[in-house]
């Protein structure tokens, strides 16, 4: 864990006295750490602090304005429908030069988010209702930003969710072999090159305009998201450095991805790891309740689909970073990024085997008021 200078904390409007720190690992891309300040009354106000990873966000001026604009326009929509505005999205908290980022001598980026408090972001789903809920609270901020310009938000890393684009990645991946890896990966590899004629289901139809670009959050897997922890309810959905143009498909995918696994995103025992489609039900239920009279049919139609493509694709993202020597996502031990996969290949194939009672399950909560 990088150790923090008091000093980084003063560059932001922190009310209160400094307190403590502690870092938060559940993420795979920023540095997050949680801080804590004393008020004059005693109590204690917490904050969100992040280092930026601009290896992989490389413009992260930019990342910020999306940010600002997207969460200013929730808060606005929140306020007007009587919902607290400070518990409906991330609140920035500014430099005291009212900057979004501080840049420090190092050059590296931060920036600092109220700490929405009593919430839990969880790494598994532990109740059914949760998920469902969920899948309510991902259909609440697509329809927030339904009428948001989407050319106003900067594609904060190019072809994020283009699954042909990805591939061509991960070929790369294999065929430079920078780790020496490939010869001990063989079946993972080919099982990917396997179903590469899948991979365009989505891209060549945002291309050919049957299906609409919309603004989305292109993370959404569960710890991306925040629980109540006394109420249970859905408070927001965190993590908005993907926030940008898309298609409503990459959110619903990568929640299904995430959450209807049965274990860990990391299980060793590929045992544990099954694809639970009474979670799909759940969360497919939720969402729709408040989406499906927004979605196209031809988005609709490839909900299920859109599961096993976002599975696929962050599986193709683990075993690549594999192969290249664990350059991108942190490993927190040796053949992380290989158990990643793994874990995405088992889901992957079972939600293969399921797809007709995925479509039955999805036309199901279409026809439901
Ligand atoms: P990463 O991009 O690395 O995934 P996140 O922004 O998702 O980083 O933050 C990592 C974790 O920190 C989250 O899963 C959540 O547990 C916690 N977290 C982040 N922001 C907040 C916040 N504003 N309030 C409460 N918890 C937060
Ligand atoms: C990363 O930032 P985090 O941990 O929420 C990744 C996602 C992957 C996810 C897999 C910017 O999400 O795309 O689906 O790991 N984020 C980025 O757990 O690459
Ligand atoms: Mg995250």
């Amino acid at each position: 864990m990088q150790k923090l200078d008091e000093a980084l904390f003063r560059n932001f409007r922190f009310e209160g006295e400094f307190r403590e720190y502690e870092e938060n690992t559940s993420g795979h891309i920023n540095g997050t750490y949680q801080l804590t300040y004393q008020q004059a009354d005693g109590s204690l106000k917490k904050y969100i602090l992040q280092k930026i990873n601009t290896t992989i966000f490389t413009k992260p001026v930019e990342l910020m304005e999306n940010i600002d604009k997207v969460t200013k326009y929730i808060r606005s929509i929140a306020a007007k429908e009587g919902k607290d505005p400070e518990r409906s999205t991330l609140h920035i908290i500014k430099t005291t030069s009212g900057g979004l980022f501080y840049v420090d001598a190092a050059g590296d980026y931060w920036r600092a988010y109220n700490f929405i408090d009593g919430c839990v972001a969880y790494d598994r789903v532990e109740k059914p209702e949760d998920f469902y809920n969920a899948g309510v609270a991902l259909g609440i901020f697509q329809k927030m930003l339904d009428c948001y310009p989407s050319e106003q938000l900067v594609e904060t890393i190019e072809n994020f969710h283009n699954t042909p684009s990805r591939y061509r990645d991960f070929q790369r991946a294999v065929q430079e072999d920078r780790a020496g890896r490939r010869s001990t990966v063989a079946d993972e590899i080919a099982f990917f090159e396997e179903r590469q004629d899948f991979y365009d289901i989505i891209t060549k139809r945002l291309e050919d305009g049957s299906i609409p670009v919309r603004v989305t959050h292109n993370d959404t897997k569960l710890n991306n998201v925040l629980i109540d922890r006394k109420t249970d309810e859905v408070v927001c959905l965190i993590d908005m450095d993907t926030v940008m143009p898309g298609s409503a498909l990459y959110d619903f995918g990568d929640s299904i991805r995430f959450g209807t696994n049965t274990a860990a995103e990391d299980e060793r025992d590929l045992e544990k790891v099954r694809f639970d489609l009474d979670l799909y039900r759940e969360y497919t239920n939720g969402y729709l309740s408040e989406m499906k009279e927004k979605l196209m049919p031809a988005e609709l139609a490839l909900l299920p689909e859109s599961a096993i493509l976002m599975t696929l694709e962050c599986g193709m993202r683990f075993l690549g970073d594999h192969l290249n020597g664990d350059v991108y996502f942190s490993i927190h031990r040796p053949g992380h990024n290989l158990d990643r996969a793994r874990t995405q290949i088992r889901l992957a194939l079972e939600m293969e085997q399921n797809i007709e009672k995925m479509r039955e399950i999805t036309s199901a909560a279409c026809k439901s008021v």
